[in-house]
Parts: C-alpha cells; structure tokens; sequence
C-alpha cells in the first residue's frame, strides 16, 4: 500500500510537471507576454533575468530523442538530436553567481533516485547535459582538458539531478533541495557539494553538429535498461538571493520531444 502511495504521488507529480511543461513549451519564450501567461502570478511581478537567458532556436529544439544499449559495451548511449546545431546557443556569462544561467539537454527518466547514488526521494531524475559559463560544478573533472579543473562550466558536461514541481518559477520545476541538517540525505561521492540533490558524474559528453550524446556505463545506473525517458531542453538560473525562489530553477523550456512530458521512449537494444 505504501509503495501503492509513492507510485500515485509520482504519477501525480510527473502529471503536473507534463502540464506545467506542456504549457510553456507552447508559449513564446524569452518576451514579456510570456509572463502574462504564466500559472504563476506572483512570479510575473519578480524580475526574469531576460539579458541572461537564451531566445527560441533551432538549436534548442528537439527533433530526436532516444537512448540505445549497447550490450557488448555494457553502455547506455543517450542521444538528443536537434535541428540546429549543439554548441551554438550557449549562455552568456553573468558574472556572478546570483541570476547565472545554466542551458541543460536534459533526459527526465523513470530511474529512481537509489538508481544513481541517491537516497530514496521523490521527484524525477533527470540527466543532464549543461554549460553555465559562470562556476564550475565539477571538481572532479576537467572537461576541457587544461589540468585546471574549476573552469569547465562552460564545456558541456553531465549531472544527475531530482526534479521536483516548483511554482515559484515559470518552467514549474527546480532541482531538490533539502535542508542541511537532514541528515537522511544520501548522495553520490561525485556530487559537487550543493544542497541540491546534484550529482556531477563526469560522463563523457559526444557532441557534433546536431547530436548531443552522453555516454552512460550501464553500472553507473544500478543496470537499469529497461527504463522510460522524455528528452527536454531547458533554461534554468541560479538565484542565491531570494528566498522565495529555488536556487536552481526551470525558467523556461524550449522543446519536449514527447510534447507532454508523458516520458513514452524506451531503451533500443542493439
Ligand atoms: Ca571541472
Ligand atoms: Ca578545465
């Protein structure tokens, strides 16, 4: 019955996130009437950080979303395919951490958190492929290969995240947070030390012309494959200094492959 619970709770949570994202998919992104429209009132009164975020582009629009196994390599491939080009449109810096941007290629799944290293929670996890020229949130790795390893942020590089609804911000989702005394809170050794259910596996990121592909040892997600996955693009923002809003919320998302986030794919087996 408990387990009964959790299931309807999730379902219910992801249903309110497929509205919520639905939603604003539809919506013109990136002008002032598309805060007319929002769900949620009190944030069109709260000023969106319009010089950082990101126009509609092709090159953040999904045409192909879909995750192969490869047995003889033991290795999930996730690949989003879009009709622009990845790398094209990437954030500006804002120079500070409060208001930073983050561009995320993000795959919602059905994994469960205990999956990824996480303890058992509610919400969705999501990989994600970001770059956010402000902070580094890899300490473990250095994507670009310079023997510095606080300077990547901007390189597409990969994280494990819990999403939970969040109507403080017009996407209608944030990344878990959780208070630092808790200390039922498991996170994976790799995580960067936030109080956000984060993690920054370091996962090779594969991008050329209009794929974006991240590679995935099967290990690395308990030997799950045989979960369900959506593919969503996403523009999020870092605010460390309103307490009413998460610190990383969703802000707008530009494409969802599915159209309603119903997570409908599966795993290709080759
Ligand atoms: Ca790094
Ligand atoms: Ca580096």
């Amino acid at each position: 019955m408990k387990r009964f619970l959790k299931l309807a709770s999730l379902a219910l949570a992801i249903s309110s996130l497929a509205v919520s994202l639905a939603v604003f998919a539809q919506e013109p992104i990136n002008s002032v009437n598309s805060l007319g429209v929002s769900p949620d009132a009190v944030f069109a009164q709260q000023p969106i950080n319009s010089v950082n975020s990101l126009g509609v582009s092709p090159d953040l629009e999904i045409s192909q979303a879909n995750v192969s196994y490869l047995s003889d390599l033991d290795l999930l491939v996730f690949e989003e395919q879009v009709k622009g080009t990845i790398g094209n449109t990437l954030p500006n810096a804002a120079g500070q951490l409060d208001t930073a941007p983050v561009l995320g290629y993000v795959f919602p799944t059905t994994l469960k958190p205990e999956d990824v290293g996480f303890n058992s929670t509610e919400g969705i996890v999501a990989l994600a492929a970001t770059s956010h020229p402000d902070f580094d949130d890899t300490p473990l790795w250095d994507e670009n290969n310079n023997n510095n390893y606080g300077d990547d942020g901007k390189m597409f590089h990969t994280h494990w995240v819990v999403l939970t609804p969040d109507e403080r911000v017009p996407g209608g989702l944030s990344v878990k947070e959780f208070e630092k005394e808790d200390d039922s809170v498991v996170l994976p050794p790799t995580n960067p030390g936030m109080q956000m259910y984060m993690d920054s596996p370091g996962f090779c990121v594969v991008s050329k012309k209009n794929s974006l592909k991240i590679l995935v040892p099967a290990e690395r997600v308990n030997h799950k494959i045989n979960f369900k996955f959506d593919g969503v693009t996403a523009y999020m923002e870092v605010n460390t200094s309103d307490s009413e809003r998460p610190l990383l919320g969703v802000y707008q998302v530009y494409s969802v492959r599915s159209g309603d986030l119903s997570l409908p794919y599966s795993i290709q087996q080759r």
